[in-house]
């Protein structure tokens, strides 16, 4: 393996800049710093620990437009996207910052004395982290973990380090310790490695694909060290014949096609209810012709390129064979500044149930249509993949929304809505789409261990 690797802007597909791979031993050096800062971070008072969080917080915010165009150029998300996902890294930072304060333990009354418990950091927490939405996911990590009193070293993808690099430079701006929040950039082989079978990384947070997430998991079981797993998704977006059927096709395109459709929660199958099956299809078809795919520094950009040449063609590999309805614009090799780029057009096809299209994570802005029958065949059909990732259910009837929303098995469902991620709201997937959960009002205690302390009052 070289010492460096290349980062590919892939709007152009030209290079921005080599990146330094890290070795074993330059893990083991981090981990030793991180080791040693841990220790004086935990023993910090609360509040100076919520203090420090709250001015990362603050050059985050300020650094949003500077983060924004990094993410433009090295992953290709629009800049209205990039934007959205540099403030969330700033709220998540706030939100957590509160956390110090309030991981009360318990007070359990017990004969001969006094009980009480304590939430204990793991120590150091290494986070390995994606390239579909590199700053936001690192920050699900890091932000909760370094609140419950962790140091953290976190792997970004080699494909886009560029933003997680820059928000370890800014962690350092802000008056963060040195050694508590490191950006180590390498392979997932070596780095991602590591962070496994290293003895002082006591807890790891994993994001990618259910096959690596679950030798990471099968890694970190040998070293009895909990693993927190976000892995891929299948989710369906199901369209009852009572549901808001304009409403419903509008927002379809954008529960697939965001981020060119490498979004763990794209509602990447639309499953409709049988009679309304040809309506529901003659209102996307317009809605997809208008979703705007092109060079993403514009605003009014909606959709950029695939990540990269290789996975542009393992989505193109998808199509053979395949039913296609209807497929939305991209630029094209005639354009001469974006015509190199790993552009797709946005792509409808219909599905038969047990398809791969309609059974296997695309990662791209492919969605597969399947009609269904009834509210039990719908809830079969949504729950016919091995993912369990996220979910839309469209209808009128809040009963019906109730029995299907319980009924499918997926972490985070939506009635009428497509949202999946609020900061304040816990987010994770069931089935091969992980273990555990981020986000939310529990996410800092998910990074500690609970120690019961019994105090003898007897004479
Ligand atoms: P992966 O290939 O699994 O890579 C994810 C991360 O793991 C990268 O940083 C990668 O490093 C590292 N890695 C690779 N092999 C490793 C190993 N043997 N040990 C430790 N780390 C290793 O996934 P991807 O292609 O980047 O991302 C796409 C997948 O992620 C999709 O399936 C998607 O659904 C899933 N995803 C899920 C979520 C949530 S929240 N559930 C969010 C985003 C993405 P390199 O830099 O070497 O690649």
């Amino acid at each position: 393996m070289t010492a460096t690797f290349t980062v590919i802007n892939p709007s152009t597909a030209q290079p921005i800049c080599d990146i330094t791979r890290a070795s074993v031993e330059d893990v083991d050096s981090a981990v030793a710093r991180a080791v040693s800062a841990q220790r004086a971070w935990a023993v910090l008072a609360p509040g100076a620990r919520a203090d420090a969080l709250r001015a990362f917080a603050r050059v985050v915010e300020a650094h949003v437009e500077e983060l924004a165009q990094l993410e433009v150029l090295n992953s290709g998300h629009p800049i209205g996207s990039a934007r959205w996902e540099a403030s969330h890294v700033a709220q998540v930072l706030n939100f957590y910052a509160g956390a110090p304060e309030r991981l009360s333990g318990q007070q359990i009354p017990v004969a001969g004395g006094l009980d009480v418990t304590f939430h204990e950091p793991y120590g150091v927490v290494g986070i390995i982290v994606p390239w579909n939405f590199p700053m936001t996911i690192a920050s699900w990590g890091f932000a909760p973990a370094l609140a419950a009193g962790n140091a953290v070293v976190l792997k970004p993808a080699e494909l886009t380090p560029l933003t997680a690099i820059r928000l370890g430079d800014l962690a350092l701006e802000a008056g963060l310790p040195e050694g508590l929040f490191q950006v180590v950039p390498g392979s997932g082989s070596v780095v991602g490695q590591r962070f496994v079978s290293h003895p002082d990384v006591r807890k790891v947070v994993f994001t990618g694909s259910t096959s690596v997430g679950i030798d990471v998991a099968a890694g970190c079981a040998r070293e009895l060290k909990p693993v927190t797993l976000e892995l891929g998704g299948k989710s369906a977006n199901v369209v009852f014949a009572d549901a808001d059927l304009e409403k419903a096709a509008a927002s379809a395109p954008g529960a697939v096609f965001d981020n060119a459709g490498q979004d763990c929660c794209a509602r990447s199958r639309i499953l409709v209810e049988r009679s309304v099956y040809d309506r529901f299809l003659e209102l996307l078809e317009p809605a997809v012709a208008g979703w705007r795919v092109g060079d993403p520094a514009d605003e009014g950009t909606e959709m950029g390129p695939l990540i990269s040449a290789s996975h542009r063609s393992t989505v193109a590999g998808f199509l053979d064979g395949a039913n296609v309805a209807f497929r939305g614009s991209a630029p094209s090799s005639a354009d001469p500044a974006l015509g190199d780029g790993f552009w797709f057009a946005p792509t409808v096809v219909l599905a038969d149930r047990g398809d791969r299209i309609a059974r296997d994570e695309v990662f791209g802005p492919v969605v597969a249509v399947l009609p269904f029958d009834d509210e039990a065949d719908a809830i079969r059909l949504a729950n016919d993949t091995i993912y369990g990732l996220a979910g839309s259910i469209w209808t009128e009837n809040l009963g019906r929304a109730v029995r299907v929303a319980r009924g499918v098995k997926s972490g985070v469902l939506s009635v009428n809505s497509h949202s999946s991620v609020r900061y304040s709201t816990p987010f994770g997937g069931m089935k091969a789409s992980g273990l555990g959960r981020e986000l939310g009002p529990d996410a800092a205690e998910h990074f500690t261990e609970t120690k019961n302390v019994f105090f003898a009052t007897d004479a």
